[in-house]
């Protein structure tokens, strides 16, 4: 749902023109120092980036899902970094509390995360759980006003800047699977929070992640995500599946810088006497990125705008993320073979480009566990 176009239209071109000339500029320079400079973070807060969806009241733009994933093919224009900087106070780092917490958390954290005030991170994946979460092990003992939790987090994006942890956690240990496990807000600095070294991944260097170790960490019982125990993997759930769609647009974003450059090359470069583009094997490869692209483009939007309605969309925001992420593989590994030689050398983004989008295949959950929710509800309705 789009409230209002004219406003849509400025914010869309605002964001434009930040990617053109601010982040595709600094690209190198994050990818050699594995940080986003302080300047850009700065501007991306008084631009209201870190807030974009979440709701006035709490300071943010307040944007339906349609215009969140018209404003994420924007900002996908520039490395995937850019976007992970701000990336999670929008979504996995804040939508829990926005979704399930009490008026009182939404107060008090949401404003903060909006600003960019604090970062949120968001805290499912464990050692041993993976793409199994309900099998996670992470525990939280109620002890009068608080809960102790004991456990260990892995690959938790934006932790070593994270000023709140959403920390999915089992408080009831004789419950094996999903309704043991509770939701938490955990503060930084809390008696035996502790955040490991940051992982060194194949891409998205100045995107970080890291492991977070809770020992014996004290969480005041107020910050039980709704006051409620057992509810904690349905929050997660659903912040998952607003969070795959919103991957899913990234996807898209991304895969279309890399085909804009693509192009750009396939123009310039002559071999054999003419432009590359000139040469229909390489025209193919052009001609099927763009219509996939836009396939992932209409799934995005479509599914965007059925959220807007109130419909449930852990179906459609599957299909999306599925396709928008193999799709932007396939672009990837085209855009490589376009460039040639000078594809496989870091003096061009595709390069980089490449090992960033092979993440998108696997975080948010894999494309087999996509695969998998798809399947699984497709039976259901059947029988
Ligand atoms: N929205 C709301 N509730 C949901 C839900 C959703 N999208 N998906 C599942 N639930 C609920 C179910 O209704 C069920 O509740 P009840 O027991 O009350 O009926 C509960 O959650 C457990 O669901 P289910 O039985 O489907 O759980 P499974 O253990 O079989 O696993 C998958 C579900 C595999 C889909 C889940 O573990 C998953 O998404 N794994 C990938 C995790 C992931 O994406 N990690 C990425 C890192 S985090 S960035």
């Amino acid at each position: 749902m789009i409230r209002d176009r004219e406003t849509l239209n400025v914010l869309l071109a605002t964001v434009r023109r930040f990617v053109d000339e601010r982040l595709v500029p600094h690209e190198q320079q994050v990818a050699d120092t594995d940080a986003i400079p302080q300047a850009i973070v700065d501007e991306m807060r008084e631009l209201g980036l870190f807030g974009l969806a979440l709701p006035e009241a709490y300071g943010g733009l307040g944007l339906t899902m349609e215009e969140e994933v018209l404003v994420a093919f924007e900002l996908a224009r520039a490395s995937p970094a850019f976007r992970s900087t701000i990336g999670t106070n929008n979504g996995i780092g804040s939508q829990g509390i926005l979704i399930d917490g009490t008026p009182e958390q939404k107060q008090r954290w949401l404003p903060r995360l909006a600003s960019g005030e604090i970062v949120g991170a968001f805290a499912l994946t464990e050692p041993g759980s993976g793409s199994d979460a309900a099998s996670l092990t992470t525990s939280a003992r109620r002890d009068g006003d608080h809960y102790v939790l004991n456990g260990t987090k892995r690959f938790i994006t934006n932790a070593p800047e994270a000023g709140i942890f959403t920390v999915m956690a089992r408080t009831d240990a004789a419950i094996a699977g999903a309704g043991g496990i509770s939701a938490f807000i955990v503060e930084r600095g809390s008696p035996g929070l502790s955040v490991g070294r940051i992982d060194r991944k194949m891409g998205q260097r100045g995107s970080h992640t890291a492991d977070v170790h809770f020992d014996d960490c004290r969480v005041p019982a107020a910050n039980l995500i709704g006051g409620r125990e057992g509810v904690g993997f349905r929050t997660a759930m659903k912040v998952l599946d607003r969070g795959r769609l919103h991957i899913s647009a990234i996807c898209t974003g991304t895969a279309q810088r890399m085909l804009d450059d693509a192009l750009r090359y396939a123009v310039d470069r002559r071999q054999f006497g003419q432009p590359i583009a000139e040469f229909q094997l390489v025209q193919a490869m052009l001609a099927d990125s763009r219509t996939e692209i836009y396939a992932a483009r209409s799934m995005v939007l479509d599914a965007a705008r059925r959220r807007d309605d109130g419909d449930d969309i852990t179906v459609e925001a599957s299909c999306c993320k599925l396709f928008a992420s193999e799709m932007c593989g396939r672009v990837a590994d085209r855009c490589v073979q376009i460039h040639g030689g000078a594809g496989y050398v870091s003096d061009h983004a595709i390069e980089r480009f490449y090992r960033d989008v092979r993440l998108f295949r696997i975080y948010e959950g894999t494309s087999q566990i996509q695969q998998l929710v798809i399947a699984r509800a497709m039976i259901r309705s059947a029988s």
